[in-house]
């Protein structure tokens, strides 16, 4: 037994990654000035508060290399706006890019280049296969935090200025029912 290597992991129940040198990086309201339509509640709230963390596994990052990691989104409102990732295009737009549901539900935003959006059910064993040319934010509908599993090209890169003016759906929290909103400008 002792010649096999031990793999990283990942603990299905809950997205926790162990058993490799990682990176983390925790994302607070602060940062996200402009994501969320209510800008007055978004300055009412606590610029330190984490919306989302993301923990990865420190791969080589050269062509054909590919990252594994974990977004933890946080339950959470701004106005009546759920907690989501700020989102993104890949730089290299060609990229994709697979998702899968561990812990909580929600909602994945995808959105084409030319401004089509459309959402996927976000739930433990849920499987999204993200094409290239496809921005996306992880969006959490429910009570507790969602996580999700993604892995993606190293040499994908992120592009968050192209969707600076913002997607093309909001979601958004009608005295307990989960509403979408078609946004103009998105
Ligand atoms: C994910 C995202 C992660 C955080 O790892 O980077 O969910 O979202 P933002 O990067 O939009 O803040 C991914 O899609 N990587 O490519
Ligand atoms: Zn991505």
């Amino acid at each position: 037994m002792s010649a096999f290597l031990l793999p990283p992991q990942v603990a299905w129940a809950d997205g926790v990654l162990s058993g490799g040198p990682l990176i983390r990086k925790s994302t607070r309201m602060q940062a996200l000035a402009g994501v969320f339509s209510n800008q007055s509640a978004w300055s009412e709230c606590d610029p330190e508060r984490v919306v989302y963390d993301v923990e990865l596994f420190d791969s080589p990052s050269a062509e054909g290399e590919l990252y594994v990691g974990v977004t933890h989104l946080y339950a959470g409102r701004v106005g009546d706006e759920f907690f989501m990732t700020r989102g993104h295009f890949h730089q290299r737009r060609e990229q994709g890019e697979v998702y899968f549901g561990l812990h909580g539900e929600g909602l994945l935003l995808l959105q084409s280049e030319q401004g089509e959006a459309r959402l996927e059910y976000v739930f433990p064993g849920s499987v999204h296969i993200i094409p290239g040319n496809t921005a996306h934010r992880l969006i959490n509908t429910g009570a507790v935090t969602l996580s999700a599993l993604a892995v993606w090209p190293c040499a994908a890169g992120h592009d968050y200025a192209s969707l600076a003016g913002g997607f093309a759906l909001r979601v958004v929290d009608d005295d307990g029912v989960v509403q979408t909103k078609e946004v103009q400008n998105g």
